[in-house]
């Protein structure tokens, strides 16, 4: 028989003021409608500098998955945004949820400036638009929460684990005035076919999909 595999999904509580975060909505979603074949272990992650990364670095060390899908919001993008770059930077532009406010600091220090997902990024983002919902590859998550998680997941887990970052627009549900946005549902099929698109070994090899600037 072969080991039963694990994959890890984390989102994010809410932030900067907002009363919701639809990352976080969207993985407890995904968790109560799992019937996978894969043991689902779901997190969602404070939005602090200190405690995100050391919740991944805990459920990495707890769980030892062999998958690691961290996702959050990216309120104003208009599709879900498979991340294809993790940079070794913070540079907070608002405070985290524990009023820290770092600027100009490594992620990890003395870890190179960048890593890449080791998700089939170009596969994923495939697979979602396959099922009409909006998605693409990104090549930044930005400087906040969000990357500092993703690199910090890349740093944490072995090299043969696919760890990445998917950063979802604003629901329907409880999203600002004027914001684009995705029902609640279809975050929660993409994260679904993100998982399932890993676990059969998608393989980008050859396709084209990088960004011209
Ligand atoms: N989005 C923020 C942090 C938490 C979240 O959901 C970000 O993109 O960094």
């Amino acid at each position: 028989m072969t080991e039963r595999r694990v994959v890890l999904l984390t989102g994010f509580e809410p932030f900067g003021g907002d009363e919701s975060n639809p990352s976080g909505d969207a993985v407890e979603r995904v968790a109560a409608t799992w019937n996978g074949d894969a043991e689902l272990i779901t997190a969602v992650l404070p939005v602090t500098f200190a405690g995100s990364a050391a919740a991944m670095r805990e459920l990495v060390e707890a769980h030892r998955p062999s998958i690691v899908i961290a996702t959050g919001l990216a309120g104003g993008r208009t599709a879900i945004s498979v991340e294809r770059v993790a940079v070794n930077l913070i540079d907070a532009r608002i405070p985290d949820n524990d009023g820290a406010q770092p600027i100009d600091e490594p992620s990890v220090h003395g870890a190179p400036a960048g890593a890449f997902a080791t998700l089939p990024v170009k596969s994923i983002a495939a697979a979602i638009r396959g099922a009409g919902i909006r998605a693409e590859v990104s090549h930044t998550a930005g400087t906040f929460v969000c990357n500092h998680v993703f690199y910090t997941a890349l740093q944490a887990v072995p090299s043969d684990v696919r760890a990445g970052f998917i950063h979802v627009p604003w629901a329907i549900e409880g999203a600002p005035t004027g914001q684009p946005t995705l029902p609640l549902d279809d975050i929660a099929a993409a994260l679904r076919i993100a998982i399932d698109t890993t676990l059969v070994g998608a393989d980008d090899g050859g396709m084209p999909g990088g960004a011209i600037h």
